[in-house]
């Protein structure tokens, strides 16, 4: 992606705010980015490519969160964040950082269950995410949940359990073409979609490791492709482990609660 030069810039109001909230939040909203004709169109090929590609066990599928990758059909998004100036307030927030992006969609289905509170990256080596909404985002049909303030300082999962971070819960509604723009080490989740139909949200990664050089639209082809989120699906006891956690999501707390105090891994996320 061309990254260099002169890019478009946000107004200094709206410029100040997102630096703000960022600080302060670790997260901002901006209204109505993305035109929504498109969005709906992207809308209806992810739909029709999910029914039409072949079906996984376990991998999330239990749980009911998938990721995708949008290859070409989702260029145009990254095209309106830049012009709208959103893209280089991202570059002027990172100078001096990685900014190689990644380009996916979170797919929430039908009667998924909450996922786990988490950060997306290692304390240590933050990143930024754009997220971007595909279709209108309310709290029936699977809002991020996300808690303010938390990205400010590193909590092991024994402290974030021990302090009730929980507490801070903040649905974030959004409409079509809204943009959450939000740091890694913000902790956040995905919750049930108590819809008939998926919910998708885009995210645009600023510096993710796992990112590569070059164009994140014909990654893996250009077409789209949906693949596990967190759940791995290669053997019986990864489906076992997913079903599992999904009747009784607090074997996992548990399970992550024990292990920050006998094998602290520092910085890392998860
Ligand atoms: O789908 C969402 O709302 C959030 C998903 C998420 O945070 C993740 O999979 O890391
Ligand atoms: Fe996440």
């Amino acid at each position: 992606m061309n990254q260099q030069g002169n890019e478009p810039q946000l107004s200094a109001s709206e410029s100040t705010r997102l630096k703000e909230d960022l600080e302060e939040s670790g997260y901002a909203i901006l209204r109505n980015v993305v035109p929504k004709g498109p969005l709906r169109e992207l809308n209806d090929r992810l739909i029709e490519a999910y029914e039409s590609s072949e079906k996984f066990e376990g991998g999330g599928t239990i749980v009911g969160h998938l990721n995708c990758f949008p290859g070409e059909s989702a260029r145009f998004v990254y095209d309106a964040l830049h012009d709208y100036g959103i893209v280089g307030a991202v570059l002027a927030l990172r100078e001096g950082k990685s900014n190689e992006i990644l380009s996916r969609v979170n797919w929430n289905l039908p009667d998924s269950s909450a996922q786990h509170y988490h950060m997306d990256s290692a304390f240590a080596n933050d990143w930024i995410i754009c997220n971007i909404a595909i279709v209108d985002v309310n709290p029936e049909n699977g809002p991020m949940d996300v808690l303010p303030g938390t990205h400010r300082e590193f909590y092991p999962y024994w402290r974030f359990a021990l302090e009730r971070k929980a507490k801070l819960s903040t649905l974030l509604a959004m409409e079509q073409g809204d943009v959450l723009v939000r740091t890694s080490n913000l902790w956040h989740r995905g919750t049930p979609n108590r819809t008939k139909a998926a919910r998708p949200l885009m995210s645009l990664t600023f510096g993710e490791p796992s990112a590569r050089e070059g164009d994140p639209f014909v990654l893996n082809g250009s077409g789209i492709t949906f693949y596990p989120n967190w759940y791995g699906n290669a053997t019986r006891k990864d489906i076992l482990r997913e079903r599992i956690e999904k009747a009784l999501p607090v074997t996992r707390s548990a399970g992550r609660f024990v292990k920050s105090i006998v094998r602290p891994h520092g910085y890392d996320g998860y």
